[in-house]
């Protein structure tokens, strides 16, 4: 067992840069190629990786040193036989020639723009970017008819340890983009078409004066022979390239994020953008990519996107190009009549936004029932004659939260929440229950209602309703829901399919009771029967398993005893 050092690698032009994020620990064990820290420049941001296995014994960095080839990052307790290749790592000359030392010429010439089709057209290629094979366009920065300068950056493509923004080696008129979102390109593929400024070819050379290796670190070039080789960092011949391509940078445009906690926003789908960075100058970390996501999941956010998207009826903001549909209808309305225009409230705005979301990604079925309140009603009536004098009506609401936490304790997977292929089953029973305000409709959560009686649940459903009414819910009043109850009995209407509130996976909605003959074997005989409406996330409950809860959910309407049993 060696203690080997590893060393910073050639980082090509750069003097200094600053560790932005250590991602390994003492006595981790770390494997080869793995990364090791984030440094950052004002150019690029990029991971350095170890060239060996081994086990952390000393770290010789901390978040804000700043390091340059040849720092000690940190000690490692090797593995034998790969002891040697940290030396490798940190001595250019060791380097394999395989990874180009930046001194030897780059195949810059191919790259250089050339007339496409002689009348002062020039093709942008991808320069060469060392080692990388198939980068992902993430970013493109320019559209057709822009008016572009030389180094303007044109498109920004990312790898998972480095992000960089590949600049125009021609200024003149951008005529064709030959990339897109989502392509993967590689040293060499054409990038755009461009109209030279004076009519003709750009000179290959920018600045013919400057050494091309450091006028490559300044100033990336697409397609100029000043387009350096990536400099000589493998650490191995199989080495990933990512730490050892500064010349490129990465977007200015971009939020500030190591590249590996871009690439996990990318998985997620979260718009960086939108992110707050809590790290030092405000950069982003994975715990605030988390946060984030659950907030959004949670509804107490949303992303700028699913708001513009999602207003109520589907119109207006979202073209439903996401979806692939066809552009929402634009009529001009006074054509017919007069009209009068208003904003969507923020409430209205905020849940469309989740509604819209949750329609469309959960695939919902709704099981429609009718359960025998008769007695339950007689019982209810008489409560609220006993308590006339405190004060706290009882309404039927409240039942139906008692009795859904006993059918969530019977059927443990609606108590539950989809985290990736995993779920979440919860141990405690907060019911929410939609409320209709007169800036639209929210959703308080009645925490622990299987610790409360039914006046308690009455009363805190009053509080909450009024707070509701009022617009004083905080976020907390909102959160933390298992289930939810959509309840229009007050109101009208038979069934209804009601929309999930993620991240839960059903939601019971109550129509208006109403008395029905039910044949009881021998005759019909009147019944009050409250309708109920259970849908359901079909990912994560089948169908048999809704009836059941249903029926259950029923059955303890009809008679309470049955929790017991
Ligand atoms: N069948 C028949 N009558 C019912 C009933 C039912 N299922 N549920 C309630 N009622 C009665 C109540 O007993 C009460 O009658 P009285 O006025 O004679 O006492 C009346 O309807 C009004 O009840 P309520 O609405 O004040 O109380 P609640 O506990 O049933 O509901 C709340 C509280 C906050 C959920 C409700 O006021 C509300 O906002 N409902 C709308 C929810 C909504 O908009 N859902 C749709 C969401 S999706 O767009």
């Amino acid at each position: 067992m060696a203690a080997v050092e590893v060393k910073v690698p050639d980082i090509g032009d750069f003097d200094e840069v600053a560790v932005i994020e250590v991602l390994v620990k003492v006595g981790d064990t770390v494997k080869a190629e793995q990364s090791l820290i984030t440094v950052e420049s004002d150019k690029a941001s990029m991971e350095i990786p170890s060239s060996t296995a081994g086990v952390v014994k000393e770290i010789k960095v901390d978040v804000g040193s700043k390091v340059k080839e040849g720092s000690v990052v940190l000690v490692l307790e090797g593995e034998g036989t790969a002891a040697a290749a940290p030396t490798t790592v940190a001595a250019p000359a060791a380097a394999p020639a395989a990874s180009t030392p930046a001194a030897s010429a780059p195949a810059a010439p191919a790259a250089a723009p050339a007339p496409a089709s002689g009348g002062g057209l020039i093709e942008i290629k991808v320069p060469d970017i060392g080692d990388f094979k198939d980068v992902s366009v993430i970013e493109i920065l320019v559209k057709p008819g822009d008016t572009i300068k030389e180094e303007q950056s044109l498109i920004t493509v990312e790898t998972d340890k480095a992000s960089m923004e590949i600049p125009a080696s021609a200024a003149g008129v951008l005529k064709e983009l030959k990339v897109k979102v989502g392509d993967t390109v590689n040293i060499g593929d054409l990038i755009a078409i461009v109209e030279g400024a004076a009519g003709g070819a750009v000179p290959a050379a920018p600045a013919p004066s400057a050494p091309a290796q450091a006028q490559a670190a300044a100033a990336p070039s697409a397609a100029t022979a000043s387009v350096p080789a990536p400099p000589a960092t493998a650490p191995a011949a199989s080495a990933p390239p990512a730490s050892h391509n500064p010349t490129v940078a990465p977007s200015a445009a971009l939020p500030h994020a190591s590249p590996s906690v871009r690439k996990f926003a990318r998985e997620l789908g979260v718009p960086l953008e939108e992110v707050k960075g809590s790290g030092p100058k405000g950069r982003i970390t994975q715990e605030d990519v988390q946060g984030f996501t659950k907030a959004v999941m949670s509804g107490a956010a949303s992303t700028k996107a699913s708001a513009a998207k999602a207003p109520a009826g589907g119109g207006g903001g979202g073209d439903g190009a996401a979806l692939g549909l066809i552009p929402w209808p634009k009529v001009d309305f006074t054509k017919f009549g007069t009209v009068e225009r208003k904003d969507l409230s923020r409430i209205k705005k905020i849940s469309g936004a989740n509604l819209h979301r949750n329609w469309v990604m959960i695939p919902h079925v709704t099981n429609n029932d009718d359960a025998d309140i008769t007695e339950l009603e007689a019982f209810r009536v008489s409560t609220n004659k006993e308590n006339e004098k405190s004060g706290v009506k009882v309404t039927m609401l409240a039942f139906v939260i008692k009795a859904v936490v006993a059918a969530l304790k019977k059927f443990p997977d609606f108590n539950t929440s989809l985290d990736g292929d995993t779920l979440v089953y919860k141990q405690y029973y907060n019911i929410g229950f939609a409320a209709d305000t007169p800036n639209g409709l929210v959703v308080p959560v009645l925490k622990d209602a299987d610790k409360k009686g039914i006046l308690q649940i009455s009363t805190e459903m009053g509080d909450l309703a009024k707070k509701a009414r009022d617009g004083k819910l905080g976020s907390a009043d909102m959160q933390g829901g298992c289930m939810s109850i959509s309840s229009l009995g007050g109101i009208g209407g038979t069934h209804f399919p009601p929309i999930i509130n993620a991240p839960e996976v059903a939601i019971l909605g109550l129509s208006k009771s109403a008395m029905k003959p039910v044949w009881d074997g021998k005759q019909f005989v009147p019944r009050l029967t409250l309708p109920l409406s259970l849908s359901y996330d079909h990912r994560v409950i089948d169908g048999a398993s809704a009836a059941r809860f249903n029926t259950y959910l029923g059955q303890v309407l009809a008679d309470f005893r049955r929790v017991l049993l």
